[in-house]
């Protein structure tokens, strides 16, 4: 079975508001039939692909807050993506709001799906690391309320999907070494990640300059360390007064940028990814097996901030 896949980015440029589900899809579709055209296998498309980025605006109405979300995936909305996916035989990674129900509960969840050739979920990720606030800062110049509107989910899986092994992660994760980590103990050859990520940050002003090269530096550092593609998808631009970077990219296990957007807006661009080109790393460099120390690591698992030292310096979580 062949060990390559042609990746295409699909980058969306922003989302109004007042956009339908009906419109966005059609947006997807076009980004699809390109990327099919030019024979790829597998489109991934950014966090909450199918609305405006709704967590930067306060909002206390159930009803207001869940219009946002999705019940059902696929959904008539949605339903023409799965049909255009079977078609073409492209398969996709779709970022949106999952409304899941848990014991006759509503639970909302920032989720991503891989979706197969033959247009199938094959996998669901439920977004680990929300950044943001859950109560309305009126200092900020916009909300990023991911706290409020989401439970976070616990478990970082690997897909055997498009021939090799498929991870998933959503935007903040990506920032986050154990997010790859933990799909690399798993063998990913692959890491698929949509984001929005604004490049104004309220609480560190200072880093708004940086903001593309922190996204470009933790995406490298992960595919590196772990020996695995990475592929980094934006909504991108100004979208209800907000402006997103873009920086979309695909990352070989080199950590060397293989293929990258080059606008703000709708674009597609791809690059032909030999699955096969993780073992160098895996089996040399980063041989997890010849030269983790996992028994230097427990703090990582035992506790969440940093520990106060005996001089007294560093933080109390
Ligand atoms: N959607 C996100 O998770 N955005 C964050 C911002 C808030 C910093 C990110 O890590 O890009």
């Amino acid at each position: 079975m062949s060990r390559i896949v042609n990746i295409a980015i699909g980058q969306l440029g922003p989302i109004a508001r007042a956009d339908s589900r009906q419109q966005v899809v059609k947006r997807l579709c076009d980004l699809m039939r390109e990327a099919h055209a030019c024979g790829s296998h597998l489109i991934v498309y950014p966090e909450l692909a199918l609305t405006t980025f709704f967590p930067r605006w306060y909002m206390e109405s159930d009803e207001e807050i869940n219009s946002f979300f999705e019940r059902e995936m696929p959904s008539a909305a949605t339903q023409p993506l799965f049909d255009l996916s079977r078609e073409l035989g492209v398969g996709f990674y779709l970022g949106y709001a999952e409304l899941a129900s848990e014991q006759g509960k509503a639970v909302r969840y920032n989720t991503s799906i891989l979706v197969n050739r033959q247009g199938e979920i094959v996998g669901k990720y439920r977004k680990v690391h929300l950044p943001g606030h859950r109560e309305h800062e009126p200092w900020r110049r916009f909300q990023h309320l991911e706290k409020r509107y989401f439970t976070p989910g616990n478990h970082f899986g690997v897909t055997h999907a498009f021939g090799g092994k498929i991870g998933m992660a959503i935007c903040n994760d990506r920032r986050w070494a154990e997010t790859y980590r933990v799909m690399g103990l798993q063998g990913v050859e692959m890491v698929l990640i949509g984001y929005n990520t604004p490049v104004h940050n309220a609480p560190a002003p200072q880093h708004d300059d940086l903001s593309l090269f922190h996204n470009q530096l933790s995406m490298q550092a992960g595919a590196y360390q772990n020996g695995t593609w990475v592929v980094g998808v934006a909504k991108a631009g100004m979208e209800e007064g907000v402006d997103g970077i873009g920086g979309s990219c695909i990352i070989a296990p080199s950590g060397e940028v293989l293929a990258n957007c080059i606008t703000k807006g709708d674009e597609v661009a791809i690059a032909r990814c030999d699955l096969d080109f993780c073992e160098v790393y895996k089996r040399t460099t980063f041989n997890f097996d010849a030269h983790r120390q996992p028994q230097a690591y427990g703090m990582i698992v035992e506790r969440r901030g940093e520990m106060l030292m005996a001089d007294g310096s560093g933080v109390v979580s």
